[in-house]
């Protein structure tokens, strides 16, 4: 039986299927995730799109949301788009399979370094590298608003590279972002789209030929993980999680990282670990722009922990002390989950929904565009409003109806990192600067391997310490 089969079960699917090319005219090549989720509309709780010769099934509800994050029944899946990564990115913690050993390893290994002990050494990092984006914006006022997306990329891109490798990557001391980011971005393009030549007759020659064609940019990554690695052989400090995963053997069992695998967890940091975290700071900056009162909000309350002093930076403690900021963090990945969504497969043969039979090779794809505006679970779901993440509020949704960061053992690792990066950033911010956008602008989201705004700028204007003091 084909993977995904399903007992021969089909779902409505969007209008317009063709003979071979199935459901490919729905998806827009620059924006296939929000076309999908827009010829969705109104096919119900589950549906389903065949692209070429692959099929996607998809849940956009709470509720079998809920059944599906059922760890005891399901577990991750690795969908076409995600298990052609594992060129670039083999059995490295996003893209292992479940049953990989290197998996179970390098969780045990890695697990420590992302404890709140762990953030608390990071903090300083995170410091650092915000004050340093917003001198280096201060230095650059006259030149114009500045363009969020790429600012935030650079920012939680140094932000990684310093401290989970200790490396400097002078994102700050150029206009252009670094190279690695349009290397990174090409190669995962092309990894998207060998995924779907390979479901083609002739499919593995047309993957070859993409390979050689982009073998400029994936040399280029190779070249700089070989140099990476290369600065810290032959020291055995374990500072960070570079030096954790070169030097640290597992207590029980002694086992180390392979070398092989420590390229494709380096590689998995870097594009797991900072475009993410910019896409829910440059949407939640885009809300604050949009919403004066959640804005004067925010600042009222980053004034009061941070004081009279614009460019006062927090102490690790005062970080969990931004609800409000980190309710905006949260409703701004709500309204767009950066990681779209994640897949999950039965571990055993069973029902979903009491209704829908699947074996351990059909997965469904949590849509969670869908699920987290779910209008069973959520009132006015366009609206952005904070205070939905008032604790109060969060106890009277259904579990698992809010599932940014993915579920169970295979959910994000780097969870507490980001929301405390970018919680810090989004106080320091608007403590330091005013700013406004565009009146004119009309969000543009565009699809890299997360969600980005694009085009989207902010006109800054520092504020001075007597405004502060007002306030
Ligand atoms: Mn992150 C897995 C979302 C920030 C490193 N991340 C996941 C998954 C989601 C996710 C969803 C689960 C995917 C799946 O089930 O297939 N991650 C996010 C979001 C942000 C984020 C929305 C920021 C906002 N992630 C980060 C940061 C790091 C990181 C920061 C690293 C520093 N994430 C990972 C890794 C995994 C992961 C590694 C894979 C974990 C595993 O399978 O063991």
């Amino acid at each position: 039986m084909a993977r995904n089969d399903w007992h021969g079960r089909q779902f409505p699917h969007p209008g317009r299927r063709r003979p071979v090319i199935g459901d490919l005219l729905t998806v827009d090549r620059s924006s296939p995730i929000q076309s999908m989720l827009e010829a969705s509309r109104g096919l119900g709780p589950i549906w389903e799109l065949r692209v070429l010769r692959e099929r996607l099934v998809f849940v956009g509800t709470a509720e079998l949301t809920a059944e599906l994050c059922d760890e005891t029944r399901f577990c991750k899946a690795l969908p076409p788009a995600v298990d052609a990564l594992r060129d670039y990115a083999g059995d490295g913690l996003f893209t292992a399979y479940n049953h990989e050993p290197n998996w179970q390893l390098a969780h045990e290994l890695l697990v420590p370094a992302f404890t709140k002990s762990a953030m608390r050494s990071y903090h300083p990092v995170m410091v650092e590298t915000a004050s340093e984006l917003f001198d280096y914006w201060e230095r650059r006022l006259a030149d114009g608003p500045v363009d969020v997306s790429r600012d935030m990329t650079k920012l939680t891109m140094e932000t990684l590279t310093r401290s989970a490798f200790s490396r400097d990557f002078g994102s700050f001391r150029t206009a252009e972002a670094h190279p690695f980011v349009a290397a990174m971005v090409t190669a995962l393009e092309t990894g998207r789209r060998k995924g779907t030549v390979r479901t083609l007759p002739g499919g593995s020659a047309l993957a070859w030929l993409l390979d050689r064609r982009y073998a400029r940019h994936t040399d280029y990554l190779d070249s700089m993980l070989d140099e990476l690695i290369a600065t810290r052989s032959g020291s055995d400090e374990q500072h960070d999680l570079l030096g954790i995963m070169l030097n640290v053997a597992h207590p029980e069992t002694g086992e180390k990282l392979e070398p092989v695998n420590i390229r494709y967890q380096i590689l998995t940091f870097l594009v797991a670990g900072h475009e993410t975290t910019s896409g829910a700071l440059s949407f939640a900056l885009h809300y604050l722009a949009r919403n004066p009162d959640c804005l004067a909000r925010a600042r009222s309350e980053a004034d009061e922990i941070l004081g009279d002093d614009p460019t006062a930076m927090p102490e690790f403690e005062q970080v969990a002390k931004f609800r409000y900021i980190r309710r905006v963090l949260d409703e701004s990945l709500r309204i767009w989950p950066t990681v779209p969504g994640f897949a999950r497969a039965p571990r055993e043969s069973t029902v979903l929904a009491d209704e829908y039979r699947m074996d351990p090779d059909d997965y469904a794809i949590v849509s969670l565009g869908a699920v987290h505006k779910d209008p069973a679970v959520w009132d006015d779901p366009d609206r952005f409003d904070p205070d939905r993440f008032l604790p109060g509020n969060v106890k009277k949704r259904p579990p698992h109806s809010y599932k940014p960061f993915g579920a169970g053992l295979r959910s994000c690792i780097g969870r507490q990192f980001a929301i405390h990066e970018a919680v810090l950033v989004l106080a320091t911010l608007i403590h330091r600067f005013d700013f406004e956008g565009d009146p004119g602008y009309d969000l543009r989201v565009t699809e890299r391997l997360t969600m980005l705004p694009e085009g989207f700028e902010l006109t800054l204007r520092p504020r001075a310490r007597s405004e502060v003091a007002a306030s």
